[in-house]
């Protein structure tokens, strides 16, 4: 794998992702091991849990709408740095830029970190369709939206809920403003989705200030070109839209648990809206639910800004809507009660076995035995700059899916020979056999030559 590595990044001058090649350059820093999972697509596979939770979701955006959501479901991940970052108004020195941050596959392409990387290109179909009643008008007019659903892929902490790469969905939905017929369709989808709920979630409780901000020097105010009314009609028909697909994934798992258990109570489904921060989306907010006695972020979402539209080529002025994005991993996790991300690409029988033939249905994983966690403590002097996630990266390439996690776990300054000293905790387990302590020793044997190579640390014995 190291010599892999190295030809990837030095002497090779091209890679080949998806039958495609690319030149590499001094910003390329892909894996092998994440090359590896380019294709494998579980948001498209039947028995993968990921597939059944999209589905869900995406009937539940099409239940209330007037014109059904525009599906993307195969969008290759490498996309230009424009497409991820700039389109969207990412700032220049933004950290989810960095090269610690973002798997890049040379200075001008990369694996995208979200799938709001595809918004402007689905934006610019959207506005060439016409309505599915009324083909003398544009789509845009009664409202049109789509969703997108895609691997992305981040440089990030390893542990039990992180991997590098998940699976996102992102939807809008825009509106041509200044339409009687738009606010009229708006406020009947909104009815519509408010009579859903009541029927169908009566214990579900929402927390939310439910204001719109009208100060410019506010980061989350409504933006100028809109009025207070239009920002307020647009946040509450996004909010409703996702408080109901989420509600909706929810229930699905306690009418499986009621099946079961004839006591069984629906419980009160809370959620909550938190103010939050994207550069293409303003007011921007994030969801939160209580489950399992705990909040947890599900998804950002926020009103579409003036400039994704007009760098989509669209009348920008004209144009009104929302958009989000969810992660699909934690909520099959959280669902399904799985309780390590690892499992989600475990080809095992016991694991692959639960959900094959059961598309569409959530339901309690039954967990099987597992293999023991074995500890090896890492502890150097740093001689150079480094961030942890270049630690994780190495011990992610050598150990792949046996690494169970990684944590820098002490860094002093040791005055007498003025040197920082770190120690990073690596945990070690195969999900699908015990492994030998000789097999973990060649393992950690090796990230350590790596990290001597590529960041001539200085090993502490
Ligand atoms: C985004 O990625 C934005 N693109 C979302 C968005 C779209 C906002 C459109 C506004 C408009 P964020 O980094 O918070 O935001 O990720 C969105 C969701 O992806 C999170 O709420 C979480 O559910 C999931 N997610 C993020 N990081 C990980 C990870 N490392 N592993 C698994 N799921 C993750
Ligand atoms: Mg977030």
């Amino acid at each position: 794998m190291n010599n892999l590595l190295k030809t990837l990044n030095k002497a090779s001058s091209h890679l080949t992702i998806l039958n495609k090649k690319y030149p590499t350059s001094g910003k390329t820093n892909v894996t092998p091991n994440i090359i590896n999972h380019v294709g494998l697509n579980l948001h498209n596979n039947k028995n993968s849990p990921i597939y059944t939770i999209r589905e869900l979701i995406e009937n539940s955006f099409d239940s209330a709408s007037y014109r059904k959501f525009d599906k993307y479901n195969t969008f290759e991940p490498v996309v230009t740095v424009k497409k991820n970052f700039d389109d969207l108004g990412f700032p220049a020195d933004h950290v989810g830029r960095s090269k610690s941050d973002t798997y890049y596959v040379n200075n001008t392409h990369l694996l995208r970190t979200h799938t709001s990387a595809h918004e402007v290109e689905c934006f610019e179909a959207l506005s060439n369709c016409n309505d599915h009643q009324d083909p003398t008008k544009s789509s845009l007019v009664n409202g049109h939206g789509y969703l997108i659903s895609a691997d992305v892929y981040r440089r990030d902490e390893i542990d039990k809920t992180h991997y590098p790469v998940f699976h996102q969905m992102e939807g809008t939905k825009t509106w041509t403003r200044m339409n009687p017929e738009t606010q009229k369709v708006m406020l009947e989808e909104i009815e519509t989705m408010d009579g859903l709920m009541k029927k169908n979630f009566p214990s579900l409780t929402v927390e939310d200030k439910d204001y719109v901000r009208d100060d410019d020097k506010h980061e989350n105010s409504k933006q100028e070109y809109m009025t207070k009314e239009e920002t307020s009609l647009v946040v509450k028909h996004m909010k409703k839209s996702l408080e109901l697909a989420v509600a909706t994934l929810l229930k699905h798992r306690y009418d499986h648990d009621a099946l079961k258990d004839k006591s069984f109570k629906n419980p009160e489904i809370k959620m909550r809206w938190i103010e939050a921060y994207f550069p293409w989306t303003k007011p921007s907010f994030e969801l939160e639910i209580y489950y399992n006695n705990e909040w947890l972020e599900v998804l950002g979402c926020g009103v579409t800004r003036n400039s994704v539209f007009k760098n989509a080529g669209m009348e920008s002025e004209n144009q009104i809507g929302w958009a989000f994005g969810i992660g699909l991993d934690r909520l099959a996790m959280l669902l399904y009660n799985i309780k390590d991300i690892r499992l989600l690409w475990s080809k095992d029988k016991r694991f692959t076995s639960q959900f094959e033939g059961r598309t569409g249905e959530i339901f309690e994983f039954k967990p099987f035995s597992t293999y023991a966690i074995t500890t090896r403590d890492v502890s150097f002097y740093k001689t150079k700059e480094m961030n942890p996630n270049d630690v994780m990266e190495i011990v992610r390439d050598e150990a792949n899916t046996w690494c169970y996690s990684c944590e820098l776990i002490d860094e002093f300054h040791n005055k007498k020979v003025d040197k920082t000293s770190n120690t990073y905790r690596i945990s070690y387990q195969n999900l699908e056999r015990n492994i030998t302590n000789e097999e973990i020793n060649a393992i950690n044997d090796k990230v350590v030559d790596r990290l001597v190579a590529e960041f001539e640390i200085e090993p502490r014995l």
